[in-house]
């Protein structure tokens, strides 16, 4: 991994990585108190190139310290100073968008040309549309009657623990943090112990520019680190994202406490391909082929994984040609190559999972249309974590339709009409995200409002602005992440209500 890393920082005249990374917390990098450090690997060829903190409750609690102590100033703080605060950060990250692409790379194992183009630049317009949502965010007041008004203050909940998964370390971290800093709330964050690294390098990056110990970052695994976290009595409010059985845990958890949690959970994601689609132009056509091989996107690890294909039988031999061939022509290689469309998964518990998934759907009789296996890369890659992109055709009372594997496999199934894709479209426990493609106007209103799904896109898919409320139905969590409406998972109301009437009662 040396050679890999040197490669990628040189031309970016940055030394390497340090050796290892302490936690982050009030301003200053802080060793763990037990003194342990775990190993992180890079998926790309599965060998360490740093370390990270191995943290535990006693560091989580002199994280809390240090973000309450913050709490006090930066909850009084104007909006102008926050919104500015964020703004730096985006002009910083922008800056440094070439390191940060690379870091991650290294970190998650994805291609470099993704996390150019996806992670790092929406990562960015997020911390910029926090900076202007918190500008233009007011309060209400109504007149209740001649001598009482009624005034709505929103304030900051407080010190906020927030728990993120590896599959888009910076981005899921940013989704939590601008938001919580936006609104006055204070952070301290557990990264996942497969990807610690890159948040680190955000914090170097920023480090100078931040009021101390408004964000703290504590580095370990999920029983040590964070559940303290998520159990603490000086926790305010717990954002998660990850597995739904996790998920359940943290809410045990922050019930001893009573406070709100938001949980952003898996998904097995309907891509629904109507008839319509044959009629449309090739170029239309052509979309589609693409919006459904977008399976593959991030390597598949991605909640919301479009990992369920829903094609009208009218079209499927015509369609599904198009798309193993597709599926088969994109590229898998170094996710630091230019070309490279396809890269590492991120951890070997994850490479086997999916490969386990991939003899589970053998066993149930699906048939392999295309991949269904390791990727055997070499050149220095033998060891890292490559799997084809694989499509699996079968029913839906199958194991992989129903679970989430969280890589780039494809289960796809036929539909004779609108009531039956919709009825395979809800029979799942999950209702992040759905796909719907038509030339039918009356179907891209009915169809999205049937499904059970926090977000649809219709002749679309994979698209994540700042601005469009995004989160779960079903057994895929709740609250929202991105949107303005975030600003009120971190904030509560205070009603005052005022007589102006000297007098009388
Ligand atoms: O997730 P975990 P894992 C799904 C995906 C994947 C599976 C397992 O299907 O294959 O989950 O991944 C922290 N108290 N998703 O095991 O365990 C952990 O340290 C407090 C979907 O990595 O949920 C990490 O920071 N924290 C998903 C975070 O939780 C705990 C993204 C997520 O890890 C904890 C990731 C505990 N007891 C995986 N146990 C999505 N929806 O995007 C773990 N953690």
């Amino acid at each position: 991994t040396l050679d890999i890393v040197q490669e990628a920082t040189s031309a970016l005249k940055r030394p390497a990585f340090k050796e290892r990374y302490e936690h982050f917390i009030g301003g200053e990098w802080v060793k763990p108190v037990r003194g342990e450090y775990f190993d992180n690997i890079s998926p790309i060829d599965g060998k360490p190139f740093t370390q990270a903190a191995r943290g535990t409750k006693e560091d989580i609690d002199v994280a809390l310290e240090a973000a309450h102590k913050a709490f006090r100033t930066w909850s009084k703080t104007s909006v102008a100073m926050r919104s500015k605060l964020l703004l730096d950060i985006a002009q910083i990250m922008e800056d440094n968008a070439e390191l940060l692409a690379r870091v991650e790379t290294i970190d998650n194992g994805k291609a470099l040309r993704e996390t150019r183009a996806a992670d790092i630049p929406l990562c960015i317009d997020h911390f910029r549309y926090f900076a202007g949502c918190i500008r233009a965010d007011e309060s209400t007041m109504s007149e209740h009657d001649e001598f009482t008004v009624s005034i709505n203050l929103q304030e900051p909940l407080g010190v906020v623990g927030q728990i993120i998964p590896w599959n888009f370390p910076l981005l899921m971290a940013t989704w939590k943090m601008a938001p919580a800093l936006a609104a006055g709330c204070t952070v301290v964050m557990k990264p996942a112990e497969q990807t610690p690294t890159s948040i680190m390098v955000l914090m170097e990056l920023i480090q100078d520019i931040l009021p101390p110990g408004i964000l703290n970052v504590v580095t370990g695994f999920g029983p040590e680190a964070g559940k303290p976290l998520a159990s603490s009595p000086r926790v305010a409010k717990v954002a998660f994202t990850g597995e739904t059985t996790t998920g359940r845990l943290i809410m045990q958890y922050a019930s001893e406490n009573l406070i709100p949690v938001t949980m952003e959970l898996g998904g097995k994601s309907p891509n629904i391909f109507m008839p319509s689609i044959a009629d449309a132009d090739d170029e239309f056509f052509d979309k589609c082929v693409e919006g459904a091989v977008m399976f593959a996107l991030n390597q598949g690890e991605i909640c919301t994984c479009p990992s369920r294909l829903l094609v009208h039988e009218s079209v499927y031999d015509r369609f599904m040609e198009r798309v193993v061939e597709r599926t088969k022509s994109i590229k898998l290689g170094h996710p630091l190559a230019e070309d490279t469309m396809m890269g590492a998964q991120a951890s070997n518990d994850q490479f086997q999972k999916i490969l386990s998934y991939m003899e589970i759907g053998k066993q149930e009789g699906a048939e392999v249309l295309c991949g269904g296996g390791p990727a055997n890369l070499n050149s220095g890659l033998e060891n890292g974590y490559y799997v084809q992109p694989t499509i699996f055709h079968g029913n839906n009372k199958m194991r992989i339709f129903q679970e989430e594997i969280f890589g780039p496999v494809v289960s796809v199934t036929t539909f004779k009409d609108t009531a039956e894709a919709i009825s395979i479209a809800n029979d799942s426990l999950y209702g992040l995200g759905a796909g719907l493609w038509t030339r039918d106007a009356h179907e891209i209103y009915q169809i999205p409002r049937a499904i059970e799904a926090g977000r649809v896109w219709v002749n679309c898919y994979h698209a994540y602005p700042a601005h469009a409320p995004f989160g779960g139905y079903k057994k895929s969590g709740f609250g929202r992440e991105t949107h303005k409406m975030m600003l009120n998972h971190y904030r509560q109301t205070k009603n005052m209500l005022i007589s102006y009437n000297k007098n009388k009662l």
